[in-house]
């Protein structure tokens, strides 16, 4: 698309195209018959799969629900081909869709907006991009992703490195061979767990250096049987209704039963078979209570420290493999494939950074506390700055100039993590306050997506031109996000949930726990009893 060297003007911009951003355009275009556009930095589309390119990248939900749910055509039409599909399938799916639905035309690639200003008597924002174009909209919805901002950690002497090094979240197009080179990988999260096989088989030598000892379930990944698919296919009403009710978007029911309920025998028998079944049936079929009773995390956290003592032959390694400061799932639970067998490979080598610290890199690999690694390749698999970073990342200034930096100095503030007060006409798709990333995000984003559709469509008809959220309706939820988080045992870990993997970033429980479901419903009685929280002006 051509960048006009006029200001623009639009009554939607949206932020992002990703699977957020493809929908809101979708809707807002084709159902409101809207003047939208989206701006994306990328030249593509596809969001988190645009961008993590990384070696074993694939989704933890399974890909006959990690999908669009809006149209029943696209979802007989489209034909994934294992059960857990990779970032090339995914980003095929997102192409495929864009094409379906003939979104790119209004899609601007390789723009990132700057800033974002409010313009009080207009009831407008003007934002400016990076190549220095104007656009005024009324509204303004952001689609930026939960975790799209990277969190490179300021290792002194990284410019010295003589070798070449990469960050996850933004992979070279065409690859990394690794073929003959000695890789250094920082960061066991989801994707240092993912890539780690992959690189460990391809690399001549892998050192992969871990500040936390993560717990991970097989993924147990297969190809889809043809059968499978037709099953699927004639099903799909039923699946999607079933991640509307759950709680975590997932079509299946949290198991109701307590890890008191059964012997230890019986408990053991659960969780092996499980184990056998892998991904996150491990906590979805297993008990209710283990992200809320310590006693009953503890049978499930010490099932999988015995697998590791299991698996890994090294027992010096397997120690230092399994976890210790934080509860079962309380960070993000990864599902793997092979790794914690990749240790018992003779060209993998475990370094802990707690144990012993990066004090920088050298011009020839990683210097510890006790210890140089001589490396070509470094992979931060560092992670990002979760929810807040990619919003904070735009200068975002709303009623009387206050920054969206200053409303949340302390930490995200805001009303169901789809608007911040002070900051009208603004949507932030799967927020800070929202469900989000606790729950399988198509459906939470498809949720969000709509409720903005008809709250804008609301508006056009009532003729109504500002929307802003309230204060204290704003402190009510944040105040209930909050208490849900202290009923569970995620506060426990220092995980990026709390924003502990960046220094300085304020500690705030930022996802909404409560259940999607039970925020649907809140959502939709909200609307119910006339936007309740939100106010409106002509
Ligand atoms: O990032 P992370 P990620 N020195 O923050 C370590 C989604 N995702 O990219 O735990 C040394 O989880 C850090 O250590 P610690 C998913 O939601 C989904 O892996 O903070 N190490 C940690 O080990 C996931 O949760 C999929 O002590 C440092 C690692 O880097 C989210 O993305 C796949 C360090 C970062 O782990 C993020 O996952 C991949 C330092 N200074 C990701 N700083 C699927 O769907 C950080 N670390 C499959």
């Amino acid at each position: 698309m051509a960048v006009e060297s006029k200001e623009l003007k639009l009554d939607v911009a949206v932020i992002g195209a990703g699977f957020s951003g493809m929908y809101m355009l979708h809707q807002l275009r084709d159902k409101l018959k809207l003047n939208a556009r989206v701006f994306e930095a990328g030249d593509g589309v596809g969001g988190t799969w645009y961008w993590n390119r990384y070696p074993g990248a694939r989704c933890d939900s399974e890909s006959y629900y990690y999908s669009y749910s809006f149209s029943s055509e696209l979802e007989q039409e489209w034909e994934w081909t294992s059960r857990y599909p990779d970032q090339p399938e995914i980003l095929e799916y997102l192409n495929h869709v864009a094409e379906r639905f003939n979104l790119k035309p209004d899609i601007q690639f390789n723009t990132w907006i700057e800033s974002i200003h409010f313009e009080d008597q207009e009831n407008r924002w003007k934002l400016t991009t990076s190549q220095g174009q104007q656009i005024l909209a009324q509204f303004v919805v952001t689609a930026v992703g939960c975790l799209s901002t990277r969190n490179t950690p300021d290792f002194p002497g990284l410019k010295s490195f003589a070798g070449d090094w990469y960050h996850t979240g933004v992979w070279p197009h065409d690859g990394v061979d690794f073929s003959g080179k000695r890789v250094g990988l920082i960061g066991t999260g989801s994707t240092g767990i993912q890539a780690t096989p992959v690189i460990a088989a391809e690399a001549e030598h892998l050192t992969v250096f871990q500040r936390t000892a993560n717990f991970t379930v097989p993924a147990r990944n297969a190809p889809l049987e043809p059968e499978t698919v037709v099953d699927i296919k004639a099903n799909y009403a039923e699946i999607r209704a079933l991640c509307r009710e759950s709680a975590g978007g997932f079509p299946f029911l949290l198991n109701e039963r307590l890890a008191s309920d059964v012997s230890d025998e019986e408990r053991k028998e659960i969780y092996d078979a499980l184990w056998e079944i892998g991904g996150f049936r491990f906590i979805a079929d297993s008990f209710c209570d283990l992200v809320t009773d310590l006693k009953a995390n503890d049978t499930a956290a010490n099932f999988i420290r015995a697998k590791i003592r299991e698996i890994v032959q090294d027992p010096d390694v397997a120690e230092k493999l399994i976890p210790t400061s934080h509860p079962y799932a309380t960070k993000r639970p990864p599902i793997d494939t092979d790794y914690f067998e990749t240790f018992n490979r003779s060209n993998v080598e475990l370094v802990d950074v707690r144990e012993s610290p990066i004090e920088e890199i050298t011009p020839a690999g990683v210097r510890t506390a006790e210890a140089e690694y001589a490396l070509d390749i470094l992979v931060f698999a560092t992670g990002f700055d979760a929810m807040t970073g990619p919003l904070l990342a735009m200068d975002i200034k709303g009623t009387a100039g206050k920054t969206l930096a200053a409303a949340w100095e302390t930490g995200p503030r805001s009303y169901l993590g789809l608007q911040v007060a002070g900051f009208p006409n603004l949507f932030t798709i799967t927020g800070p306050g929202s469900p989000s990333v606790l729950t399988n995000m198509p459906v939470a984003i498809e949720q969000h997506v709509e409720w903005i559709t008809d709250c804008i469509a609301h508006m056009r008809q009532q003729g109504l031109s500002r929307i802003e959220a309230q204060e204290d309706a704003q402190e009510e939820w944040v105040e209930h996000v909050s208490a849900a988080a202290d009923e569970t045992l995620y506060p426990l870990a220092n995980s990026w949930y709390v924003g502990a993997n960046v220094p300085g970033k304020s500690r705030v429980f930022m996802p909404y726990v409560g259940g999607m479901d039970v925020y649907r419903q809140r959502c939709h009685d909200i609307v119910k009893e006339g936007y309740k929280g939100f106010a409106f002006e002509r």
